[in-house]
Order: structure tokens, then sequence, then C-alpha cells
């Protein structure tokens, strides 16, 4: 038990079994507090926010009523998770969360016992639920289940399918239904319009369901019927419903909970909460404070851009695809729930029409492309390349084999930073460059980004264009809407000295910067290879035969990716030249900056710079090529 200055709770409670032990009417006066410390902490050092703010008193009331971690409380995502955290052994650490070395960013079952269910990832908590209710069956273990999902994460296919099979199997979990309104936009989507009407036909409208549920229509007074019975929908589905109920109540969602903690089968408790609670700035506009940099604790003022600052490449492709789509109007732009962070607001202002939040539903995303494709229309899947994983069937069985003209924008491609192992893009070059008919383009800065974009709009074939999250190298891009050749790299760098061994380095994307920096040092030659697929193997060839040393580069694992893509061509051709192949390791990497992650994985200037002059020292490389039983372009 420790004191914390100005906390009078705080303090004491670091645990489940200390909240217990708290007399029932001190309950409120500690959501308070813990409310006060997301926002003093969060104000200082970032991270998920407003989501937090909504589950204070579901987390207290969980804790409260089950015997975690004996009893399995299992988070949806994580991000609405830190209030679970301080409650559990974590609440000091709390300012180090998302930092390298710190807390995990979402659930981490290695940080604690309480973390049932590693997440970071939307919609897998039923699935996973059900998992551990049928595992504590088939064992004979005594243990409640209870399943937290917010409105956004019900919206996904993953839900449904446990639904689905829940209420089949008829197991004992409790889904706690956190309801308020809001995926990280606008949360949409029938279920959700069913949901708005029935919190407002129950007189519990939270402040973002001032929203319509759609435009009103016939359908949508359909749909009413349905909410004279409260629950219905969940009720054919096998759940006992309970709710709605107000989720900032302690003294109703403890009396509630009590109600189910030991019913038999399914349950559903419908809780409504308020998404940034108890903080004004963020209950207005919880969007803004769903990820949150620094901010002021009172006023909720986010510090001044710096003028001048660089465009993300999210803006690039923002600025692109509203240019693209005044030029084309069969131009559509689908997104699985994620317009804020894919850049996609002002296409959505100015193209409502031919703009797609599907919700979280990535697999829906891409075969909806599709089958918008099939009849002329040319689709733009705007989609995070941790996020693309999750339709990677739908991406070769609905587009590729039909060779569906269909763009994917894939941003946060290589290393993301803070949302750790869970959300780095470090496989797309690897998964996707397997697949017949499919293009995969790595730009290198902003102008090059455009010029893939308008390359792939172009094909008559499916084609991704992958980029990390953050700026480029601050290249000029304005409205430019030139094509590229397909399948050709470009040297950026020559090697002007006379330096032996002679050094090249084929970088992919955001790495032919860094590269560029090593090779000043190393007077290496760089070349920019643009496309991932189809590589350019005459380039590959030429290089091969000038050179001593053939380096790969790229922010995507070793393993499959683009540099044994490299190797391929070099075996196929029989040349020897010796290769480094410079990628991810072949383990998960954690959360930190991005700027720390690079050059812990080596992949920094600095980094790559050493890993060449190691490879370099390690073997004489003229002498390594004149053993060998081939020459440098693969005659015997
Ligand atoms: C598969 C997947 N897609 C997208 C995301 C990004 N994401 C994180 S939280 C979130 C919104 C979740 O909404 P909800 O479950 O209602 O929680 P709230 O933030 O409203 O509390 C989204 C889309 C994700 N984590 N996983």
């Amino acid at each position: 038990m420790t004191d914390i200055p100005g906390y009078a709770l705080l303090g004491r409670v670091n645990t489940p079994a200390e909240l217990r032990r708290l007399p029932a009417e001190e309950l409120t006066a500690l959501a308070v507090e813990m409310r006060r410390y997301l926002i003093e902490t969060l104000g200082r050092i970032g991270g998920h926010f407003a989501a937090n703010l909504g589950t204070v008193e579901l987390s207290i009331a969980l804790h409260r009523v089950f015997d975690t971690p004996h009893d399995r409380l299992v988070w949806d995502v994580g991000h609405q998770a830190y209030p679970h955290k301080m409650l559990t052994g974590r609440r000091a650490r709390l300012e180090t969360i998302r930092r390298h070395g710190g807390l995990a960013p979402f659930l981490h079952r290695a940080e604690s016992e309480h973390d049932v269910f590693g997440a970071g990832h939307s919609s897998t908590s039923l699935s996973a639920a059900t998992g551990i209710a049928a595992a504590a069956r088939l064992k004979g273990e005594k243990r409640r289940v209870v399943a937290i999902i917010g409105d956004g994460g019900m919206s996904a296919g993953m839900a449904f399918e446990a639904l689905n099979h829940l209420g089949h199997l008829g197991l004992d979990v409790l889904v706690v239904y956190n309801d308020n309104d809001m995926s990280i936009s606008e949360n949409v989507g029938a279920l959700r319009d069913y949901s708005a009407r029935l919190v407002r036909k129950m007189g519990m409208d939270a402040p973002h369901s001032a929203r319509a549920p759609r435009e009103a229509g016939s359908e949508g007074e359909d749909n009413l019927a349905h909410v004279d019975r409260p629950g219905a929908l969940f009720e054919t589905l096998g759940f006992r419903y309970a709710g709605p109920i107000d989720g900032h109540d302690l003294a109703a969602l403890t009396r509630q909970l009590e109600l189910l903690k030991d019913a038999k089968g399914p349950q559903l408790l419908h809780v409504i909460t308020v998404k940034g609670k108890g903080f004004e700035p963020a209950e207005a506009d919880p969007i803004k404070y769903h990820g949150v940099t620094q901010f002021d604790p009172v006023t909720g003022d986010f510090p001044l851009k710096k003028p001048g600052a660089r465009p993300s490449y999210t803006q690039v492709f923002g600025a692109w695809l509203c240019d693209a789509a005044e030029k084309n109007p069969d131009l559509v732009a689908i997104t699985p729930a994620m317009r804020e962070g894919s850049g996609l607001v002002e296409f959505s202002q100015k193209f409502p029409q031919r703009y797609f939040d599907v919700g979280i539903a990535e697999q829906h995303s891409v075969t909806l492309a599709a089958g918008m494709a099939c009849e002329g229309l040319r689709p733009v899947v705007a989609i995070y390349s941790t996020f693309l994983q999750r339709a990677y069937d739908q991406l070769i069985h609905d587009v590729a084999i039909q060779n569906l003209p269909v763009v994917f924008a894939l941003d946060r491609g290589g290393l993301v930073g803070a949302d750790g192992a869970t959300h780095h893009g470090a496989f797309d070059f690897s998964f996707l460059r397997c697949i017949p008919n499919l293009v995969v383009m790595a730009p290198s800065d902003e102008l090059e980004c455009r010029r893939m974009l308008s390359t792939g709009l172009a094909l008559n074939q499916p084609s991704a264009v992958r980029y990390p999250r953050g700026s480029g190298p601050g290249v000029e891009a304005g409205h430019d809407l030139e094509t590229l050749p397909v399948g050709k790299a470009r040297i950026v760098r020559e090697a002007h000295g006379r330096r032996r061994p002679r050094v090249a380095i084929l970088a992919f994307g955001a790495m032919v910067q860094p590269a560029l920096e090593a090779a000043e040092i190393l007077d290496a030659a760089v070349v920019d290879m643009r496309f991932v697929r189809p590589l350019d193997t005459e380039m590959i060839l030429e290089q091969a035969n000038a050179t001593d040393l053939l380096v790969t580069l790229e922010d995507n694992v070793r393993l499959g990716g683009a540099g044994s893509a490299v190797n391929e061509v070099l075996v196929a051709q029989h040349h020897t030249v010796p290769v480094l192949n410079l990628g991810l390791p072949d383990h998960f990497v954690e959360h930190g900056t991005r700027e720390e992650l690079l050059a812990q994985c080596a992949l920094d200037s600095a980094g790559i710079q050493r890993a060449i002059q190691k490879r370099l020292r390690a073997k004489d490389l003229d002498e390594e090529s004149r053993r060998s039983g081939f020459s440098r372009d693969g005659r015997a």
C-alpha cells in the first residue's frame, strides 16, 4: 500500500482483493479518482483515452463481483482496458504504457494473470470466451467467464460467428455489450441502428446516440417492431438479454452483475456508456480523443503542431484519393472502420455516395470491393497492413483469382511504434508477394506514393501500395497523377569511388531513405526497388554482376520477404553473388517509438551500416567469388 499525493483511495486499491475490501460507499469516490488519474497520466504521455473513461465503473464492478483471475474477464481489443490494468496491480506503471519496455498497449498474457487473453485486434473476445468456457466444462472446472465487447467490436464477422456458436453450445458465458454508440468514428451498421433504437426507446440516450439511427425509411420503421421486446435479436440467438442499463451507475451495474453471476447459459448484458465520460472535451468529441498525444488535462488542448511539418503518408493518400476521384467517377473508397486513421475524412465529405465504412469487417470490405469491381467500379480499399491479415482468403479467393482491379492502400506497413506487436505491418510483403495477379508496390517518398496509387488504379488487375506510418522524406507531390512502368526499379545512388568490395543495396519502400544515409558512408549503390511483385529481375542481375556484395533491405520480416524474392531470382539464375538480407527479425517486436524499434532491429542507418560492415569483414568477398564454381553472371 503506497500513498499517492492527491489520491486518497487509489494508493489503497491496487488489486482486485483490495477492491473487494473497500466499503461499497467508497466505490464512487474511487471511480472519480481513477478517472482523474487517467486524465492526468494520459495528458502527460498520450495513449488510448476516451474509451477508457467509459469503462471505469464497468471495470470496478466486474472485478468487485467476479472472483478474478479465477473467473475470467476477456476484454475485446484492450484499448479500453486501462482501468482494468489499474485495478490489477499496474496502476503505478500506467505512465509507461505503450513505451519501450513499458506496459503493453493492449492486453498481454505475459504481463498479468488478469490478462486472460491477449488482444489488440478487435472482436476476438466472444470466440476466446467461448473457448475458455468450453475448456472449463471439459475439465470440470467451475469458473465464470465474461467477455466485454464494444458496439464497434460487435460489428465484426468474428463476433457474429461466436454469437452463433455460443448460442448453440449454450455455455455459461456472460457477454457485456459495452454500447457507447461509437467505434473510433461513429459506429455503423444495422445492428448499431437496432441498438440505437432500443436505447432511445428505453429513454437512455447517450450523447453520441443523438445521431439518427439511419435516414428514416420504411426499413427503419420495421426495425422498431423488435424493439418492443428489448434484446429479441439476441434472445433469438439463444442468449438471455438484460438491460440496457447505465454503465456509469455503479450500484445498478453491481446489482445486475450479481444477478447474472451464476446464471446458466449464454447471457448478454447491454450496458450504455459514454465514450470520454467525465472529461468534457472528450465527451464532446470522442473521435478526437480516441487516441491522443499529450494534452492539457484541464482544457483538453493539444500542443500546436509545428508549422511546416511534413504530411504523413496517410495524408498523401487522402489527397491523392480526392484528386483521383475527381477524375474518375467510378472510383469508390472502402474502409473497415478506420476513416480517420486511413486519411478518408475529406473523401467522405466530398464524395459521401462513393464512401463506404463497413464497420470492423475487414473480410467483408475486401469481398465487397470485389463485387463492386465485377460491376465496373474502381474500388480502393484503405486498410492497415495488420488488419488486411484478417481478409487474406478474401484477397486471394475473391479478388486475385478473379483478377479484379481492386487497389489496396496499405497503411502502417512496417513497424508502427507504440501499438506494438499486434499492429506492426511486418508480414505483408511475405503474404502478398506469393499471390498471382497482384502487383505489390512500396513507395520511397510522397511523389512515388501518388504515382504508385495512380499506377494501381490504371491497372486491370489487383494491386497494393504499401506505405509506412508517419511522414516521408518531404518530396513535393502536388496533384500529380502520373503512373509508373510496372516492375521497373530505379537507381537512386551510384557508387562513386573505386572502393572495393563494391556494395549495392536493393531497398524497398521506406528503407530507401536509411539505405541512402548508410550508402553515403559506405559509398554503396542504392536501388529503389519500387515493386515487390513483379520484381525488376533485370536490375537485380545487373547489380549482382557489378557488385561484390548485394544487400537487400526491407521493413518486413526477412522470412519470405522481398529479400527472399531477390534470392529466388539469383538462385534461378545460378548467380553466386554474396547476399546479405536485412529486414525484421524472426520474432515479434514489441512496442516503443518507431525510431527505437528500427534501431533495435538494426534497421536505422547506423544499424544498416554496422550489418554491412560486419558482413564485409566476415569474408573476403572477392576470394569467395573466385573459389566458387560459378562466375558472378551465373556461367560455370
Ligand atoms: C480487426 C481490427 N480492426 C480495426 C481495429 C481498430 N480499432 C481499435 S478500437 C476500434 C473501435 C472499437 O469500437 P468499440 O468496440 O465500440 O470500442 P469503443 O472504443 O467505442 O469503446 C477500432 C476500429 C482493431 N483494433 N482491430
